[in-house]
């Protein structure tokens, strides 16, 4: 059986190729762009962000497995072969680093970490005191899919009171929860800091911009690791610089890498992260995919299928 992997480069491929090695040592490996494999041989493909077109030219392929949680990038192909799985790559590492960052990114915007770090780069013992425990403010975690609500539970364990909002209702274990654009006012009010894990979808994309920033409480923080796309960067600006928004941790924007000039990188309010949010090892993708492949040969059902009526 043959998997073709575009995810990582070229130069990541050998790393690829010994992690399979160790979970299903009869898949062979060959990069996207290898000439030498007959496109009519692949069975199935590993990709990141695949050139439009290019997956609908393996005759026969059974199935594509995303190497992130977000399969926007391969979804957006408007070849795409749409009757074969699309799965995305949710293995149990994924959830809890997500989980980590939103924590670690709540956290660091309740210290004021981007402070101490501008103050520790001059060298200036800028002592002061935080004015509020992380505790005191409710986080709102817009999505409520594998992502948020790992996220939750493990805000939940620091103390943190929680509030959600998805598509459809959902009921969360010590969660006030919101659904849809008619509880999206309410769900704003509530979040002091607002956390952003929602697929790029249609009806996400500029979601975070000057309306909905509005009706977020003076003072609030941002934490954005959905996708670039769903961000009005100007907007952001703006809510920082009039102190409407406190503080922001950003992880993925539109374009990336973020462009040298952006003022995202020097202003003193936003922490920058380079689209790490959740990054599985290797081996823990590997694992998920090969598990996969032997569920789909037996004819099992494949978790995390992208949906294209939902378009997540
Ligand atoms: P899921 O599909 O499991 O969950 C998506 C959640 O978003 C669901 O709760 C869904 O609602 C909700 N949602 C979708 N559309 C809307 C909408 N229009 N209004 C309100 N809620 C909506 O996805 P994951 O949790 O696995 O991942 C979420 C996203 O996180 C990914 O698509 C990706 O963009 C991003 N991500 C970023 C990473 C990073 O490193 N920065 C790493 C991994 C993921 P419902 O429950 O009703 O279906
Ligand atoms: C993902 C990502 O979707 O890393 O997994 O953004």
């Amino acid at each position: 059986m043959i998997l073709v992997v575009k995810s990582g480069g070229e130069q990541a491929l050998p790393d690829w190729q010994a992690c399979f090695a160790e979970v299903a040592p009869q898949l062979r490996l060959r990069w996207w762009d290898d000439p030498s494999v007959d496109p009519a041989s692949i069975d199935y493909a590993l990709v990141w962000d695949p050139e439009p077109g290019r997956l609908a030219q393996f005759p026969r392929l059974r199935a594509i497995f995303g190497s992130g949680a977000g399969v926007d990038f391969i979804a957006a192909d408007p070849l795409l072969p749409r009757n074969l799985p699309l799965v995305r790559c949710v293995p149990p590492e994924a959830t809890q680093r997500m989980g980590e960052h939103v924590a670690w990114a709540v956290l660091s915007l309740a210290k004021d970490a981007r402070r101490m770090a501008l103050a520790q780069s001059r060298g200036d013992w800028d002592y002061f005191e935080a004015p509020f425990a992380a505790a005191a403010r409710t986080v709102g975690v817009m999505g409520l899919g594998a992502m948020g609500l790992r996220s939750v539970a493990m805000l939940q364990a620091l103390g943190i009171p929680v509030v959600g909002w998805s598509r459809t209702v959902k009921a969360v274990a010590g969660v006030d929860t919101f659904a849809g654009a008619a509880g999206l006012p309410a769900f704003l009010a509530r979040s002091r800091v607002l956390v952003c894990l929602l697929p790029a979808t249609d009806e996400t994309r500029g979601i975070i911009a000057a309306p909905l920033l509005a009706r977020l409480p003076p003072g609030a923080g941002l934490v954005h690791v959905g996708r670039g796309v769903q961000m009005v960067l100007p907007d952001v600006l703006a809510a920082l610089d009039s102190g409407h928004l406190a503080g922001a941790v950003l992880d993925v924007f539109d374009p990336e890498p973020l462009p040298a000039d952006s003022p995202a990188w020097a202003h003193p309010r936003i922490t920058v992260t380079p689209h790490v949010g959740s990054l599985p090892s290797r081996l823990e993708r590997a694992r998920y995919v090969a598990d996969c492949i032997a569920r789909f040969e037996r004819g099992d059902p494949l978790p995390n299928i992208y949906d294209p009526e939902r378009g997540y």
